[in-house]
């Protein structure tokens, strides 16, 4: 299959293109460095320093033979997409290529205007590069259990049928997000299922909630394969935090009273439903949606699971229920659906205490990079 990966410079591009390329695909990645520049700007770069990647492709290619075709550019740009789609003629296109951070998105209004920008205009340029170029190709992107929010009833994958006076139809489940940036995956999942309807399109839309973990199978062999792991405020999630936050002796940082939940998955789990979308596609004119998590917790359980791990390790892991910077509903009912994937194939790799402290381990040789300031800087929702 030749597989376009846009943002494949990413925590989760770069490990997609090594899982698509070792499983003997075609392989083309795109990125135009965002995350990298941003978090120089933000001082919160990765735990450890990832070579570039086009050097990263080239070590991929050494080890294994296999060659993964590397682009920079910025796909909001749509003449540099429509040079990409010509010269790689995508099967399968994965959208991972936007501002994924809901906290940069609360940072001021021009970090506001840069990810509605980017996100939808990079979503948009997708959907034309697709009709004009391959109008067969599967569009893959990267949603968020985030659009749906917490709401009091069930959470179904994507669609609801409603009955109302009498008569029946479908709808995308209501979707009521809490950040700026989750707001955004919203109007994707909208301007995707337009172009659906009106032209007949293909795509898979990745309801996917928070990640946690540091190796896939391809990137455990050699250090300067890892994905970049952030534990910082803005790009980290909740569970690298609190790993690396262990470990440098900082108190959890839990937000509020941490009985926010939600559906979390392993990277490894990631890269399976990436690719069980990708080689069991979506028909013509479909929109499909998996809500893409294995476990629900809250952030309560993480926390606690984080100290006992760390304790057994021999760290002594103190939790913080510092004031919440965000604002979202501290104790709220949370039952989604997420049953589609495993139909599919999904064999998931759950949070085991063995997993964890196989983080902490990871973790652990690289504490002394551990930038204390990058822990909390406290971007609040309301000012
Ligand atoms: N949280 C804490 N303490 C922290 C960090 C986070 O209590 O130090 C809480 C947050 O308030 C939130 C939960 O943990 O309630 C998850 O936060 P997160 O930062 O791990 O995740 P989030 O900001 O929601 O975003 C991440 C990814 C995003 C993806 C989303 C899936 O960055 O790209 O879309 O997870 S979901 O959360 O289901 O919307």
């Amino acid at each position: 299959m030749k597989v376009l990966i846009l943002g494949g410079d990413g925590y989760l591009g770069w490990p997609t293109a090594l899982y698509f390329s070792g499983r003997g695909h075609q392989v083309t990645v795109v990125d135009n460095y965002f995350r990298r520049n941003a978090s120089m700007e933000l001082d919160c770069e990765p735990l450890l320093p990832t070579p570039n990647l086009v050097q990263r492709a080239g070590i991929w290619g050494e080890a294994t033979g296999r060659r993964i075709e590397v682009f920079i550019g910025d796909i909001t740009n749509y003449e540099f997409l429509l040079s990409v789609f010509r010269r790689s003629e995508p099967e399968t296109v994965i959208h991972y290529a936007e501002q994924p951070s809901a906290p940069y998105s609360m940072i001021n209004r021009d970090k506001a205007a840069f990810t509605v920008q980017n996100n939808l205009i990079s979503t948009l340029n997708i959907v034309y590069a697709v009709k004009e170029i391959v109008p067969d190709c599967h569009i893959i992107k990267l949603g968020t259990m985030g659009e749906y929010g917490t709401p009091n009833i069930d959470i179904e994958e994507g669609w609801i049928e409603i009955a109302y006076n009498g008569r029946k139809d479908k709808f995308l489940f209501p979707r009521q997000a809490g950040s700026l940036y989750h707001t955004t995956k919203i109007q994707d999942t909208d301007l995707l299922w337009f172009y659906i309807r009106t032209w007949g399109l293909r795509a898979t839309d990745l309801m996917q909630g928070p990640v946690y973990g540091i190796f896939t199978d391809e990137t455990r062999t050699d250090d300067r394969l890892t994905p970049n792991f952030h534990y910082d405020e803005v790009f980290g999630t909740v569970l690298n935090r609190f790993i690396v936050q262990a470990l440098a002796g900082y108190p959890l940082t839990v937000y509020g009273r941490g009985g926010q939940t939600r559906g979390y998955l392993n990277l490894m789990d990631t890269m399976q439903c990436v690719y069980l979308a990708a080689t069991k596609p979506a028909g013509q004119g479909e929109l499909r949606i998996f809500n893409q998590v294995t476990e629900v917790f809250s952030v309560n359980e993480l926390a606690e699971k984080v100290q006992a791990v760390g304790s057994k390790l021999g760290y002594d892991v103190k939790i913080d229920n510092i004031e919440n910077p965000r604002k979202e509903e501290e104790e709220h009912y949370y039952n989604p659906k997420y049953t589609g994937l495993i139909e599919l194939g999904l064999k998931p790799h759950y949070l085991t205490d063995d997993v964890l402290e196989d983080m902490f381990r990871a973790v652990e040789k690289y504490k002394d990079n551990i930038n204390v300031n990058a822990i909390f800087k406290g971007i609040k929702w309301v000012r």
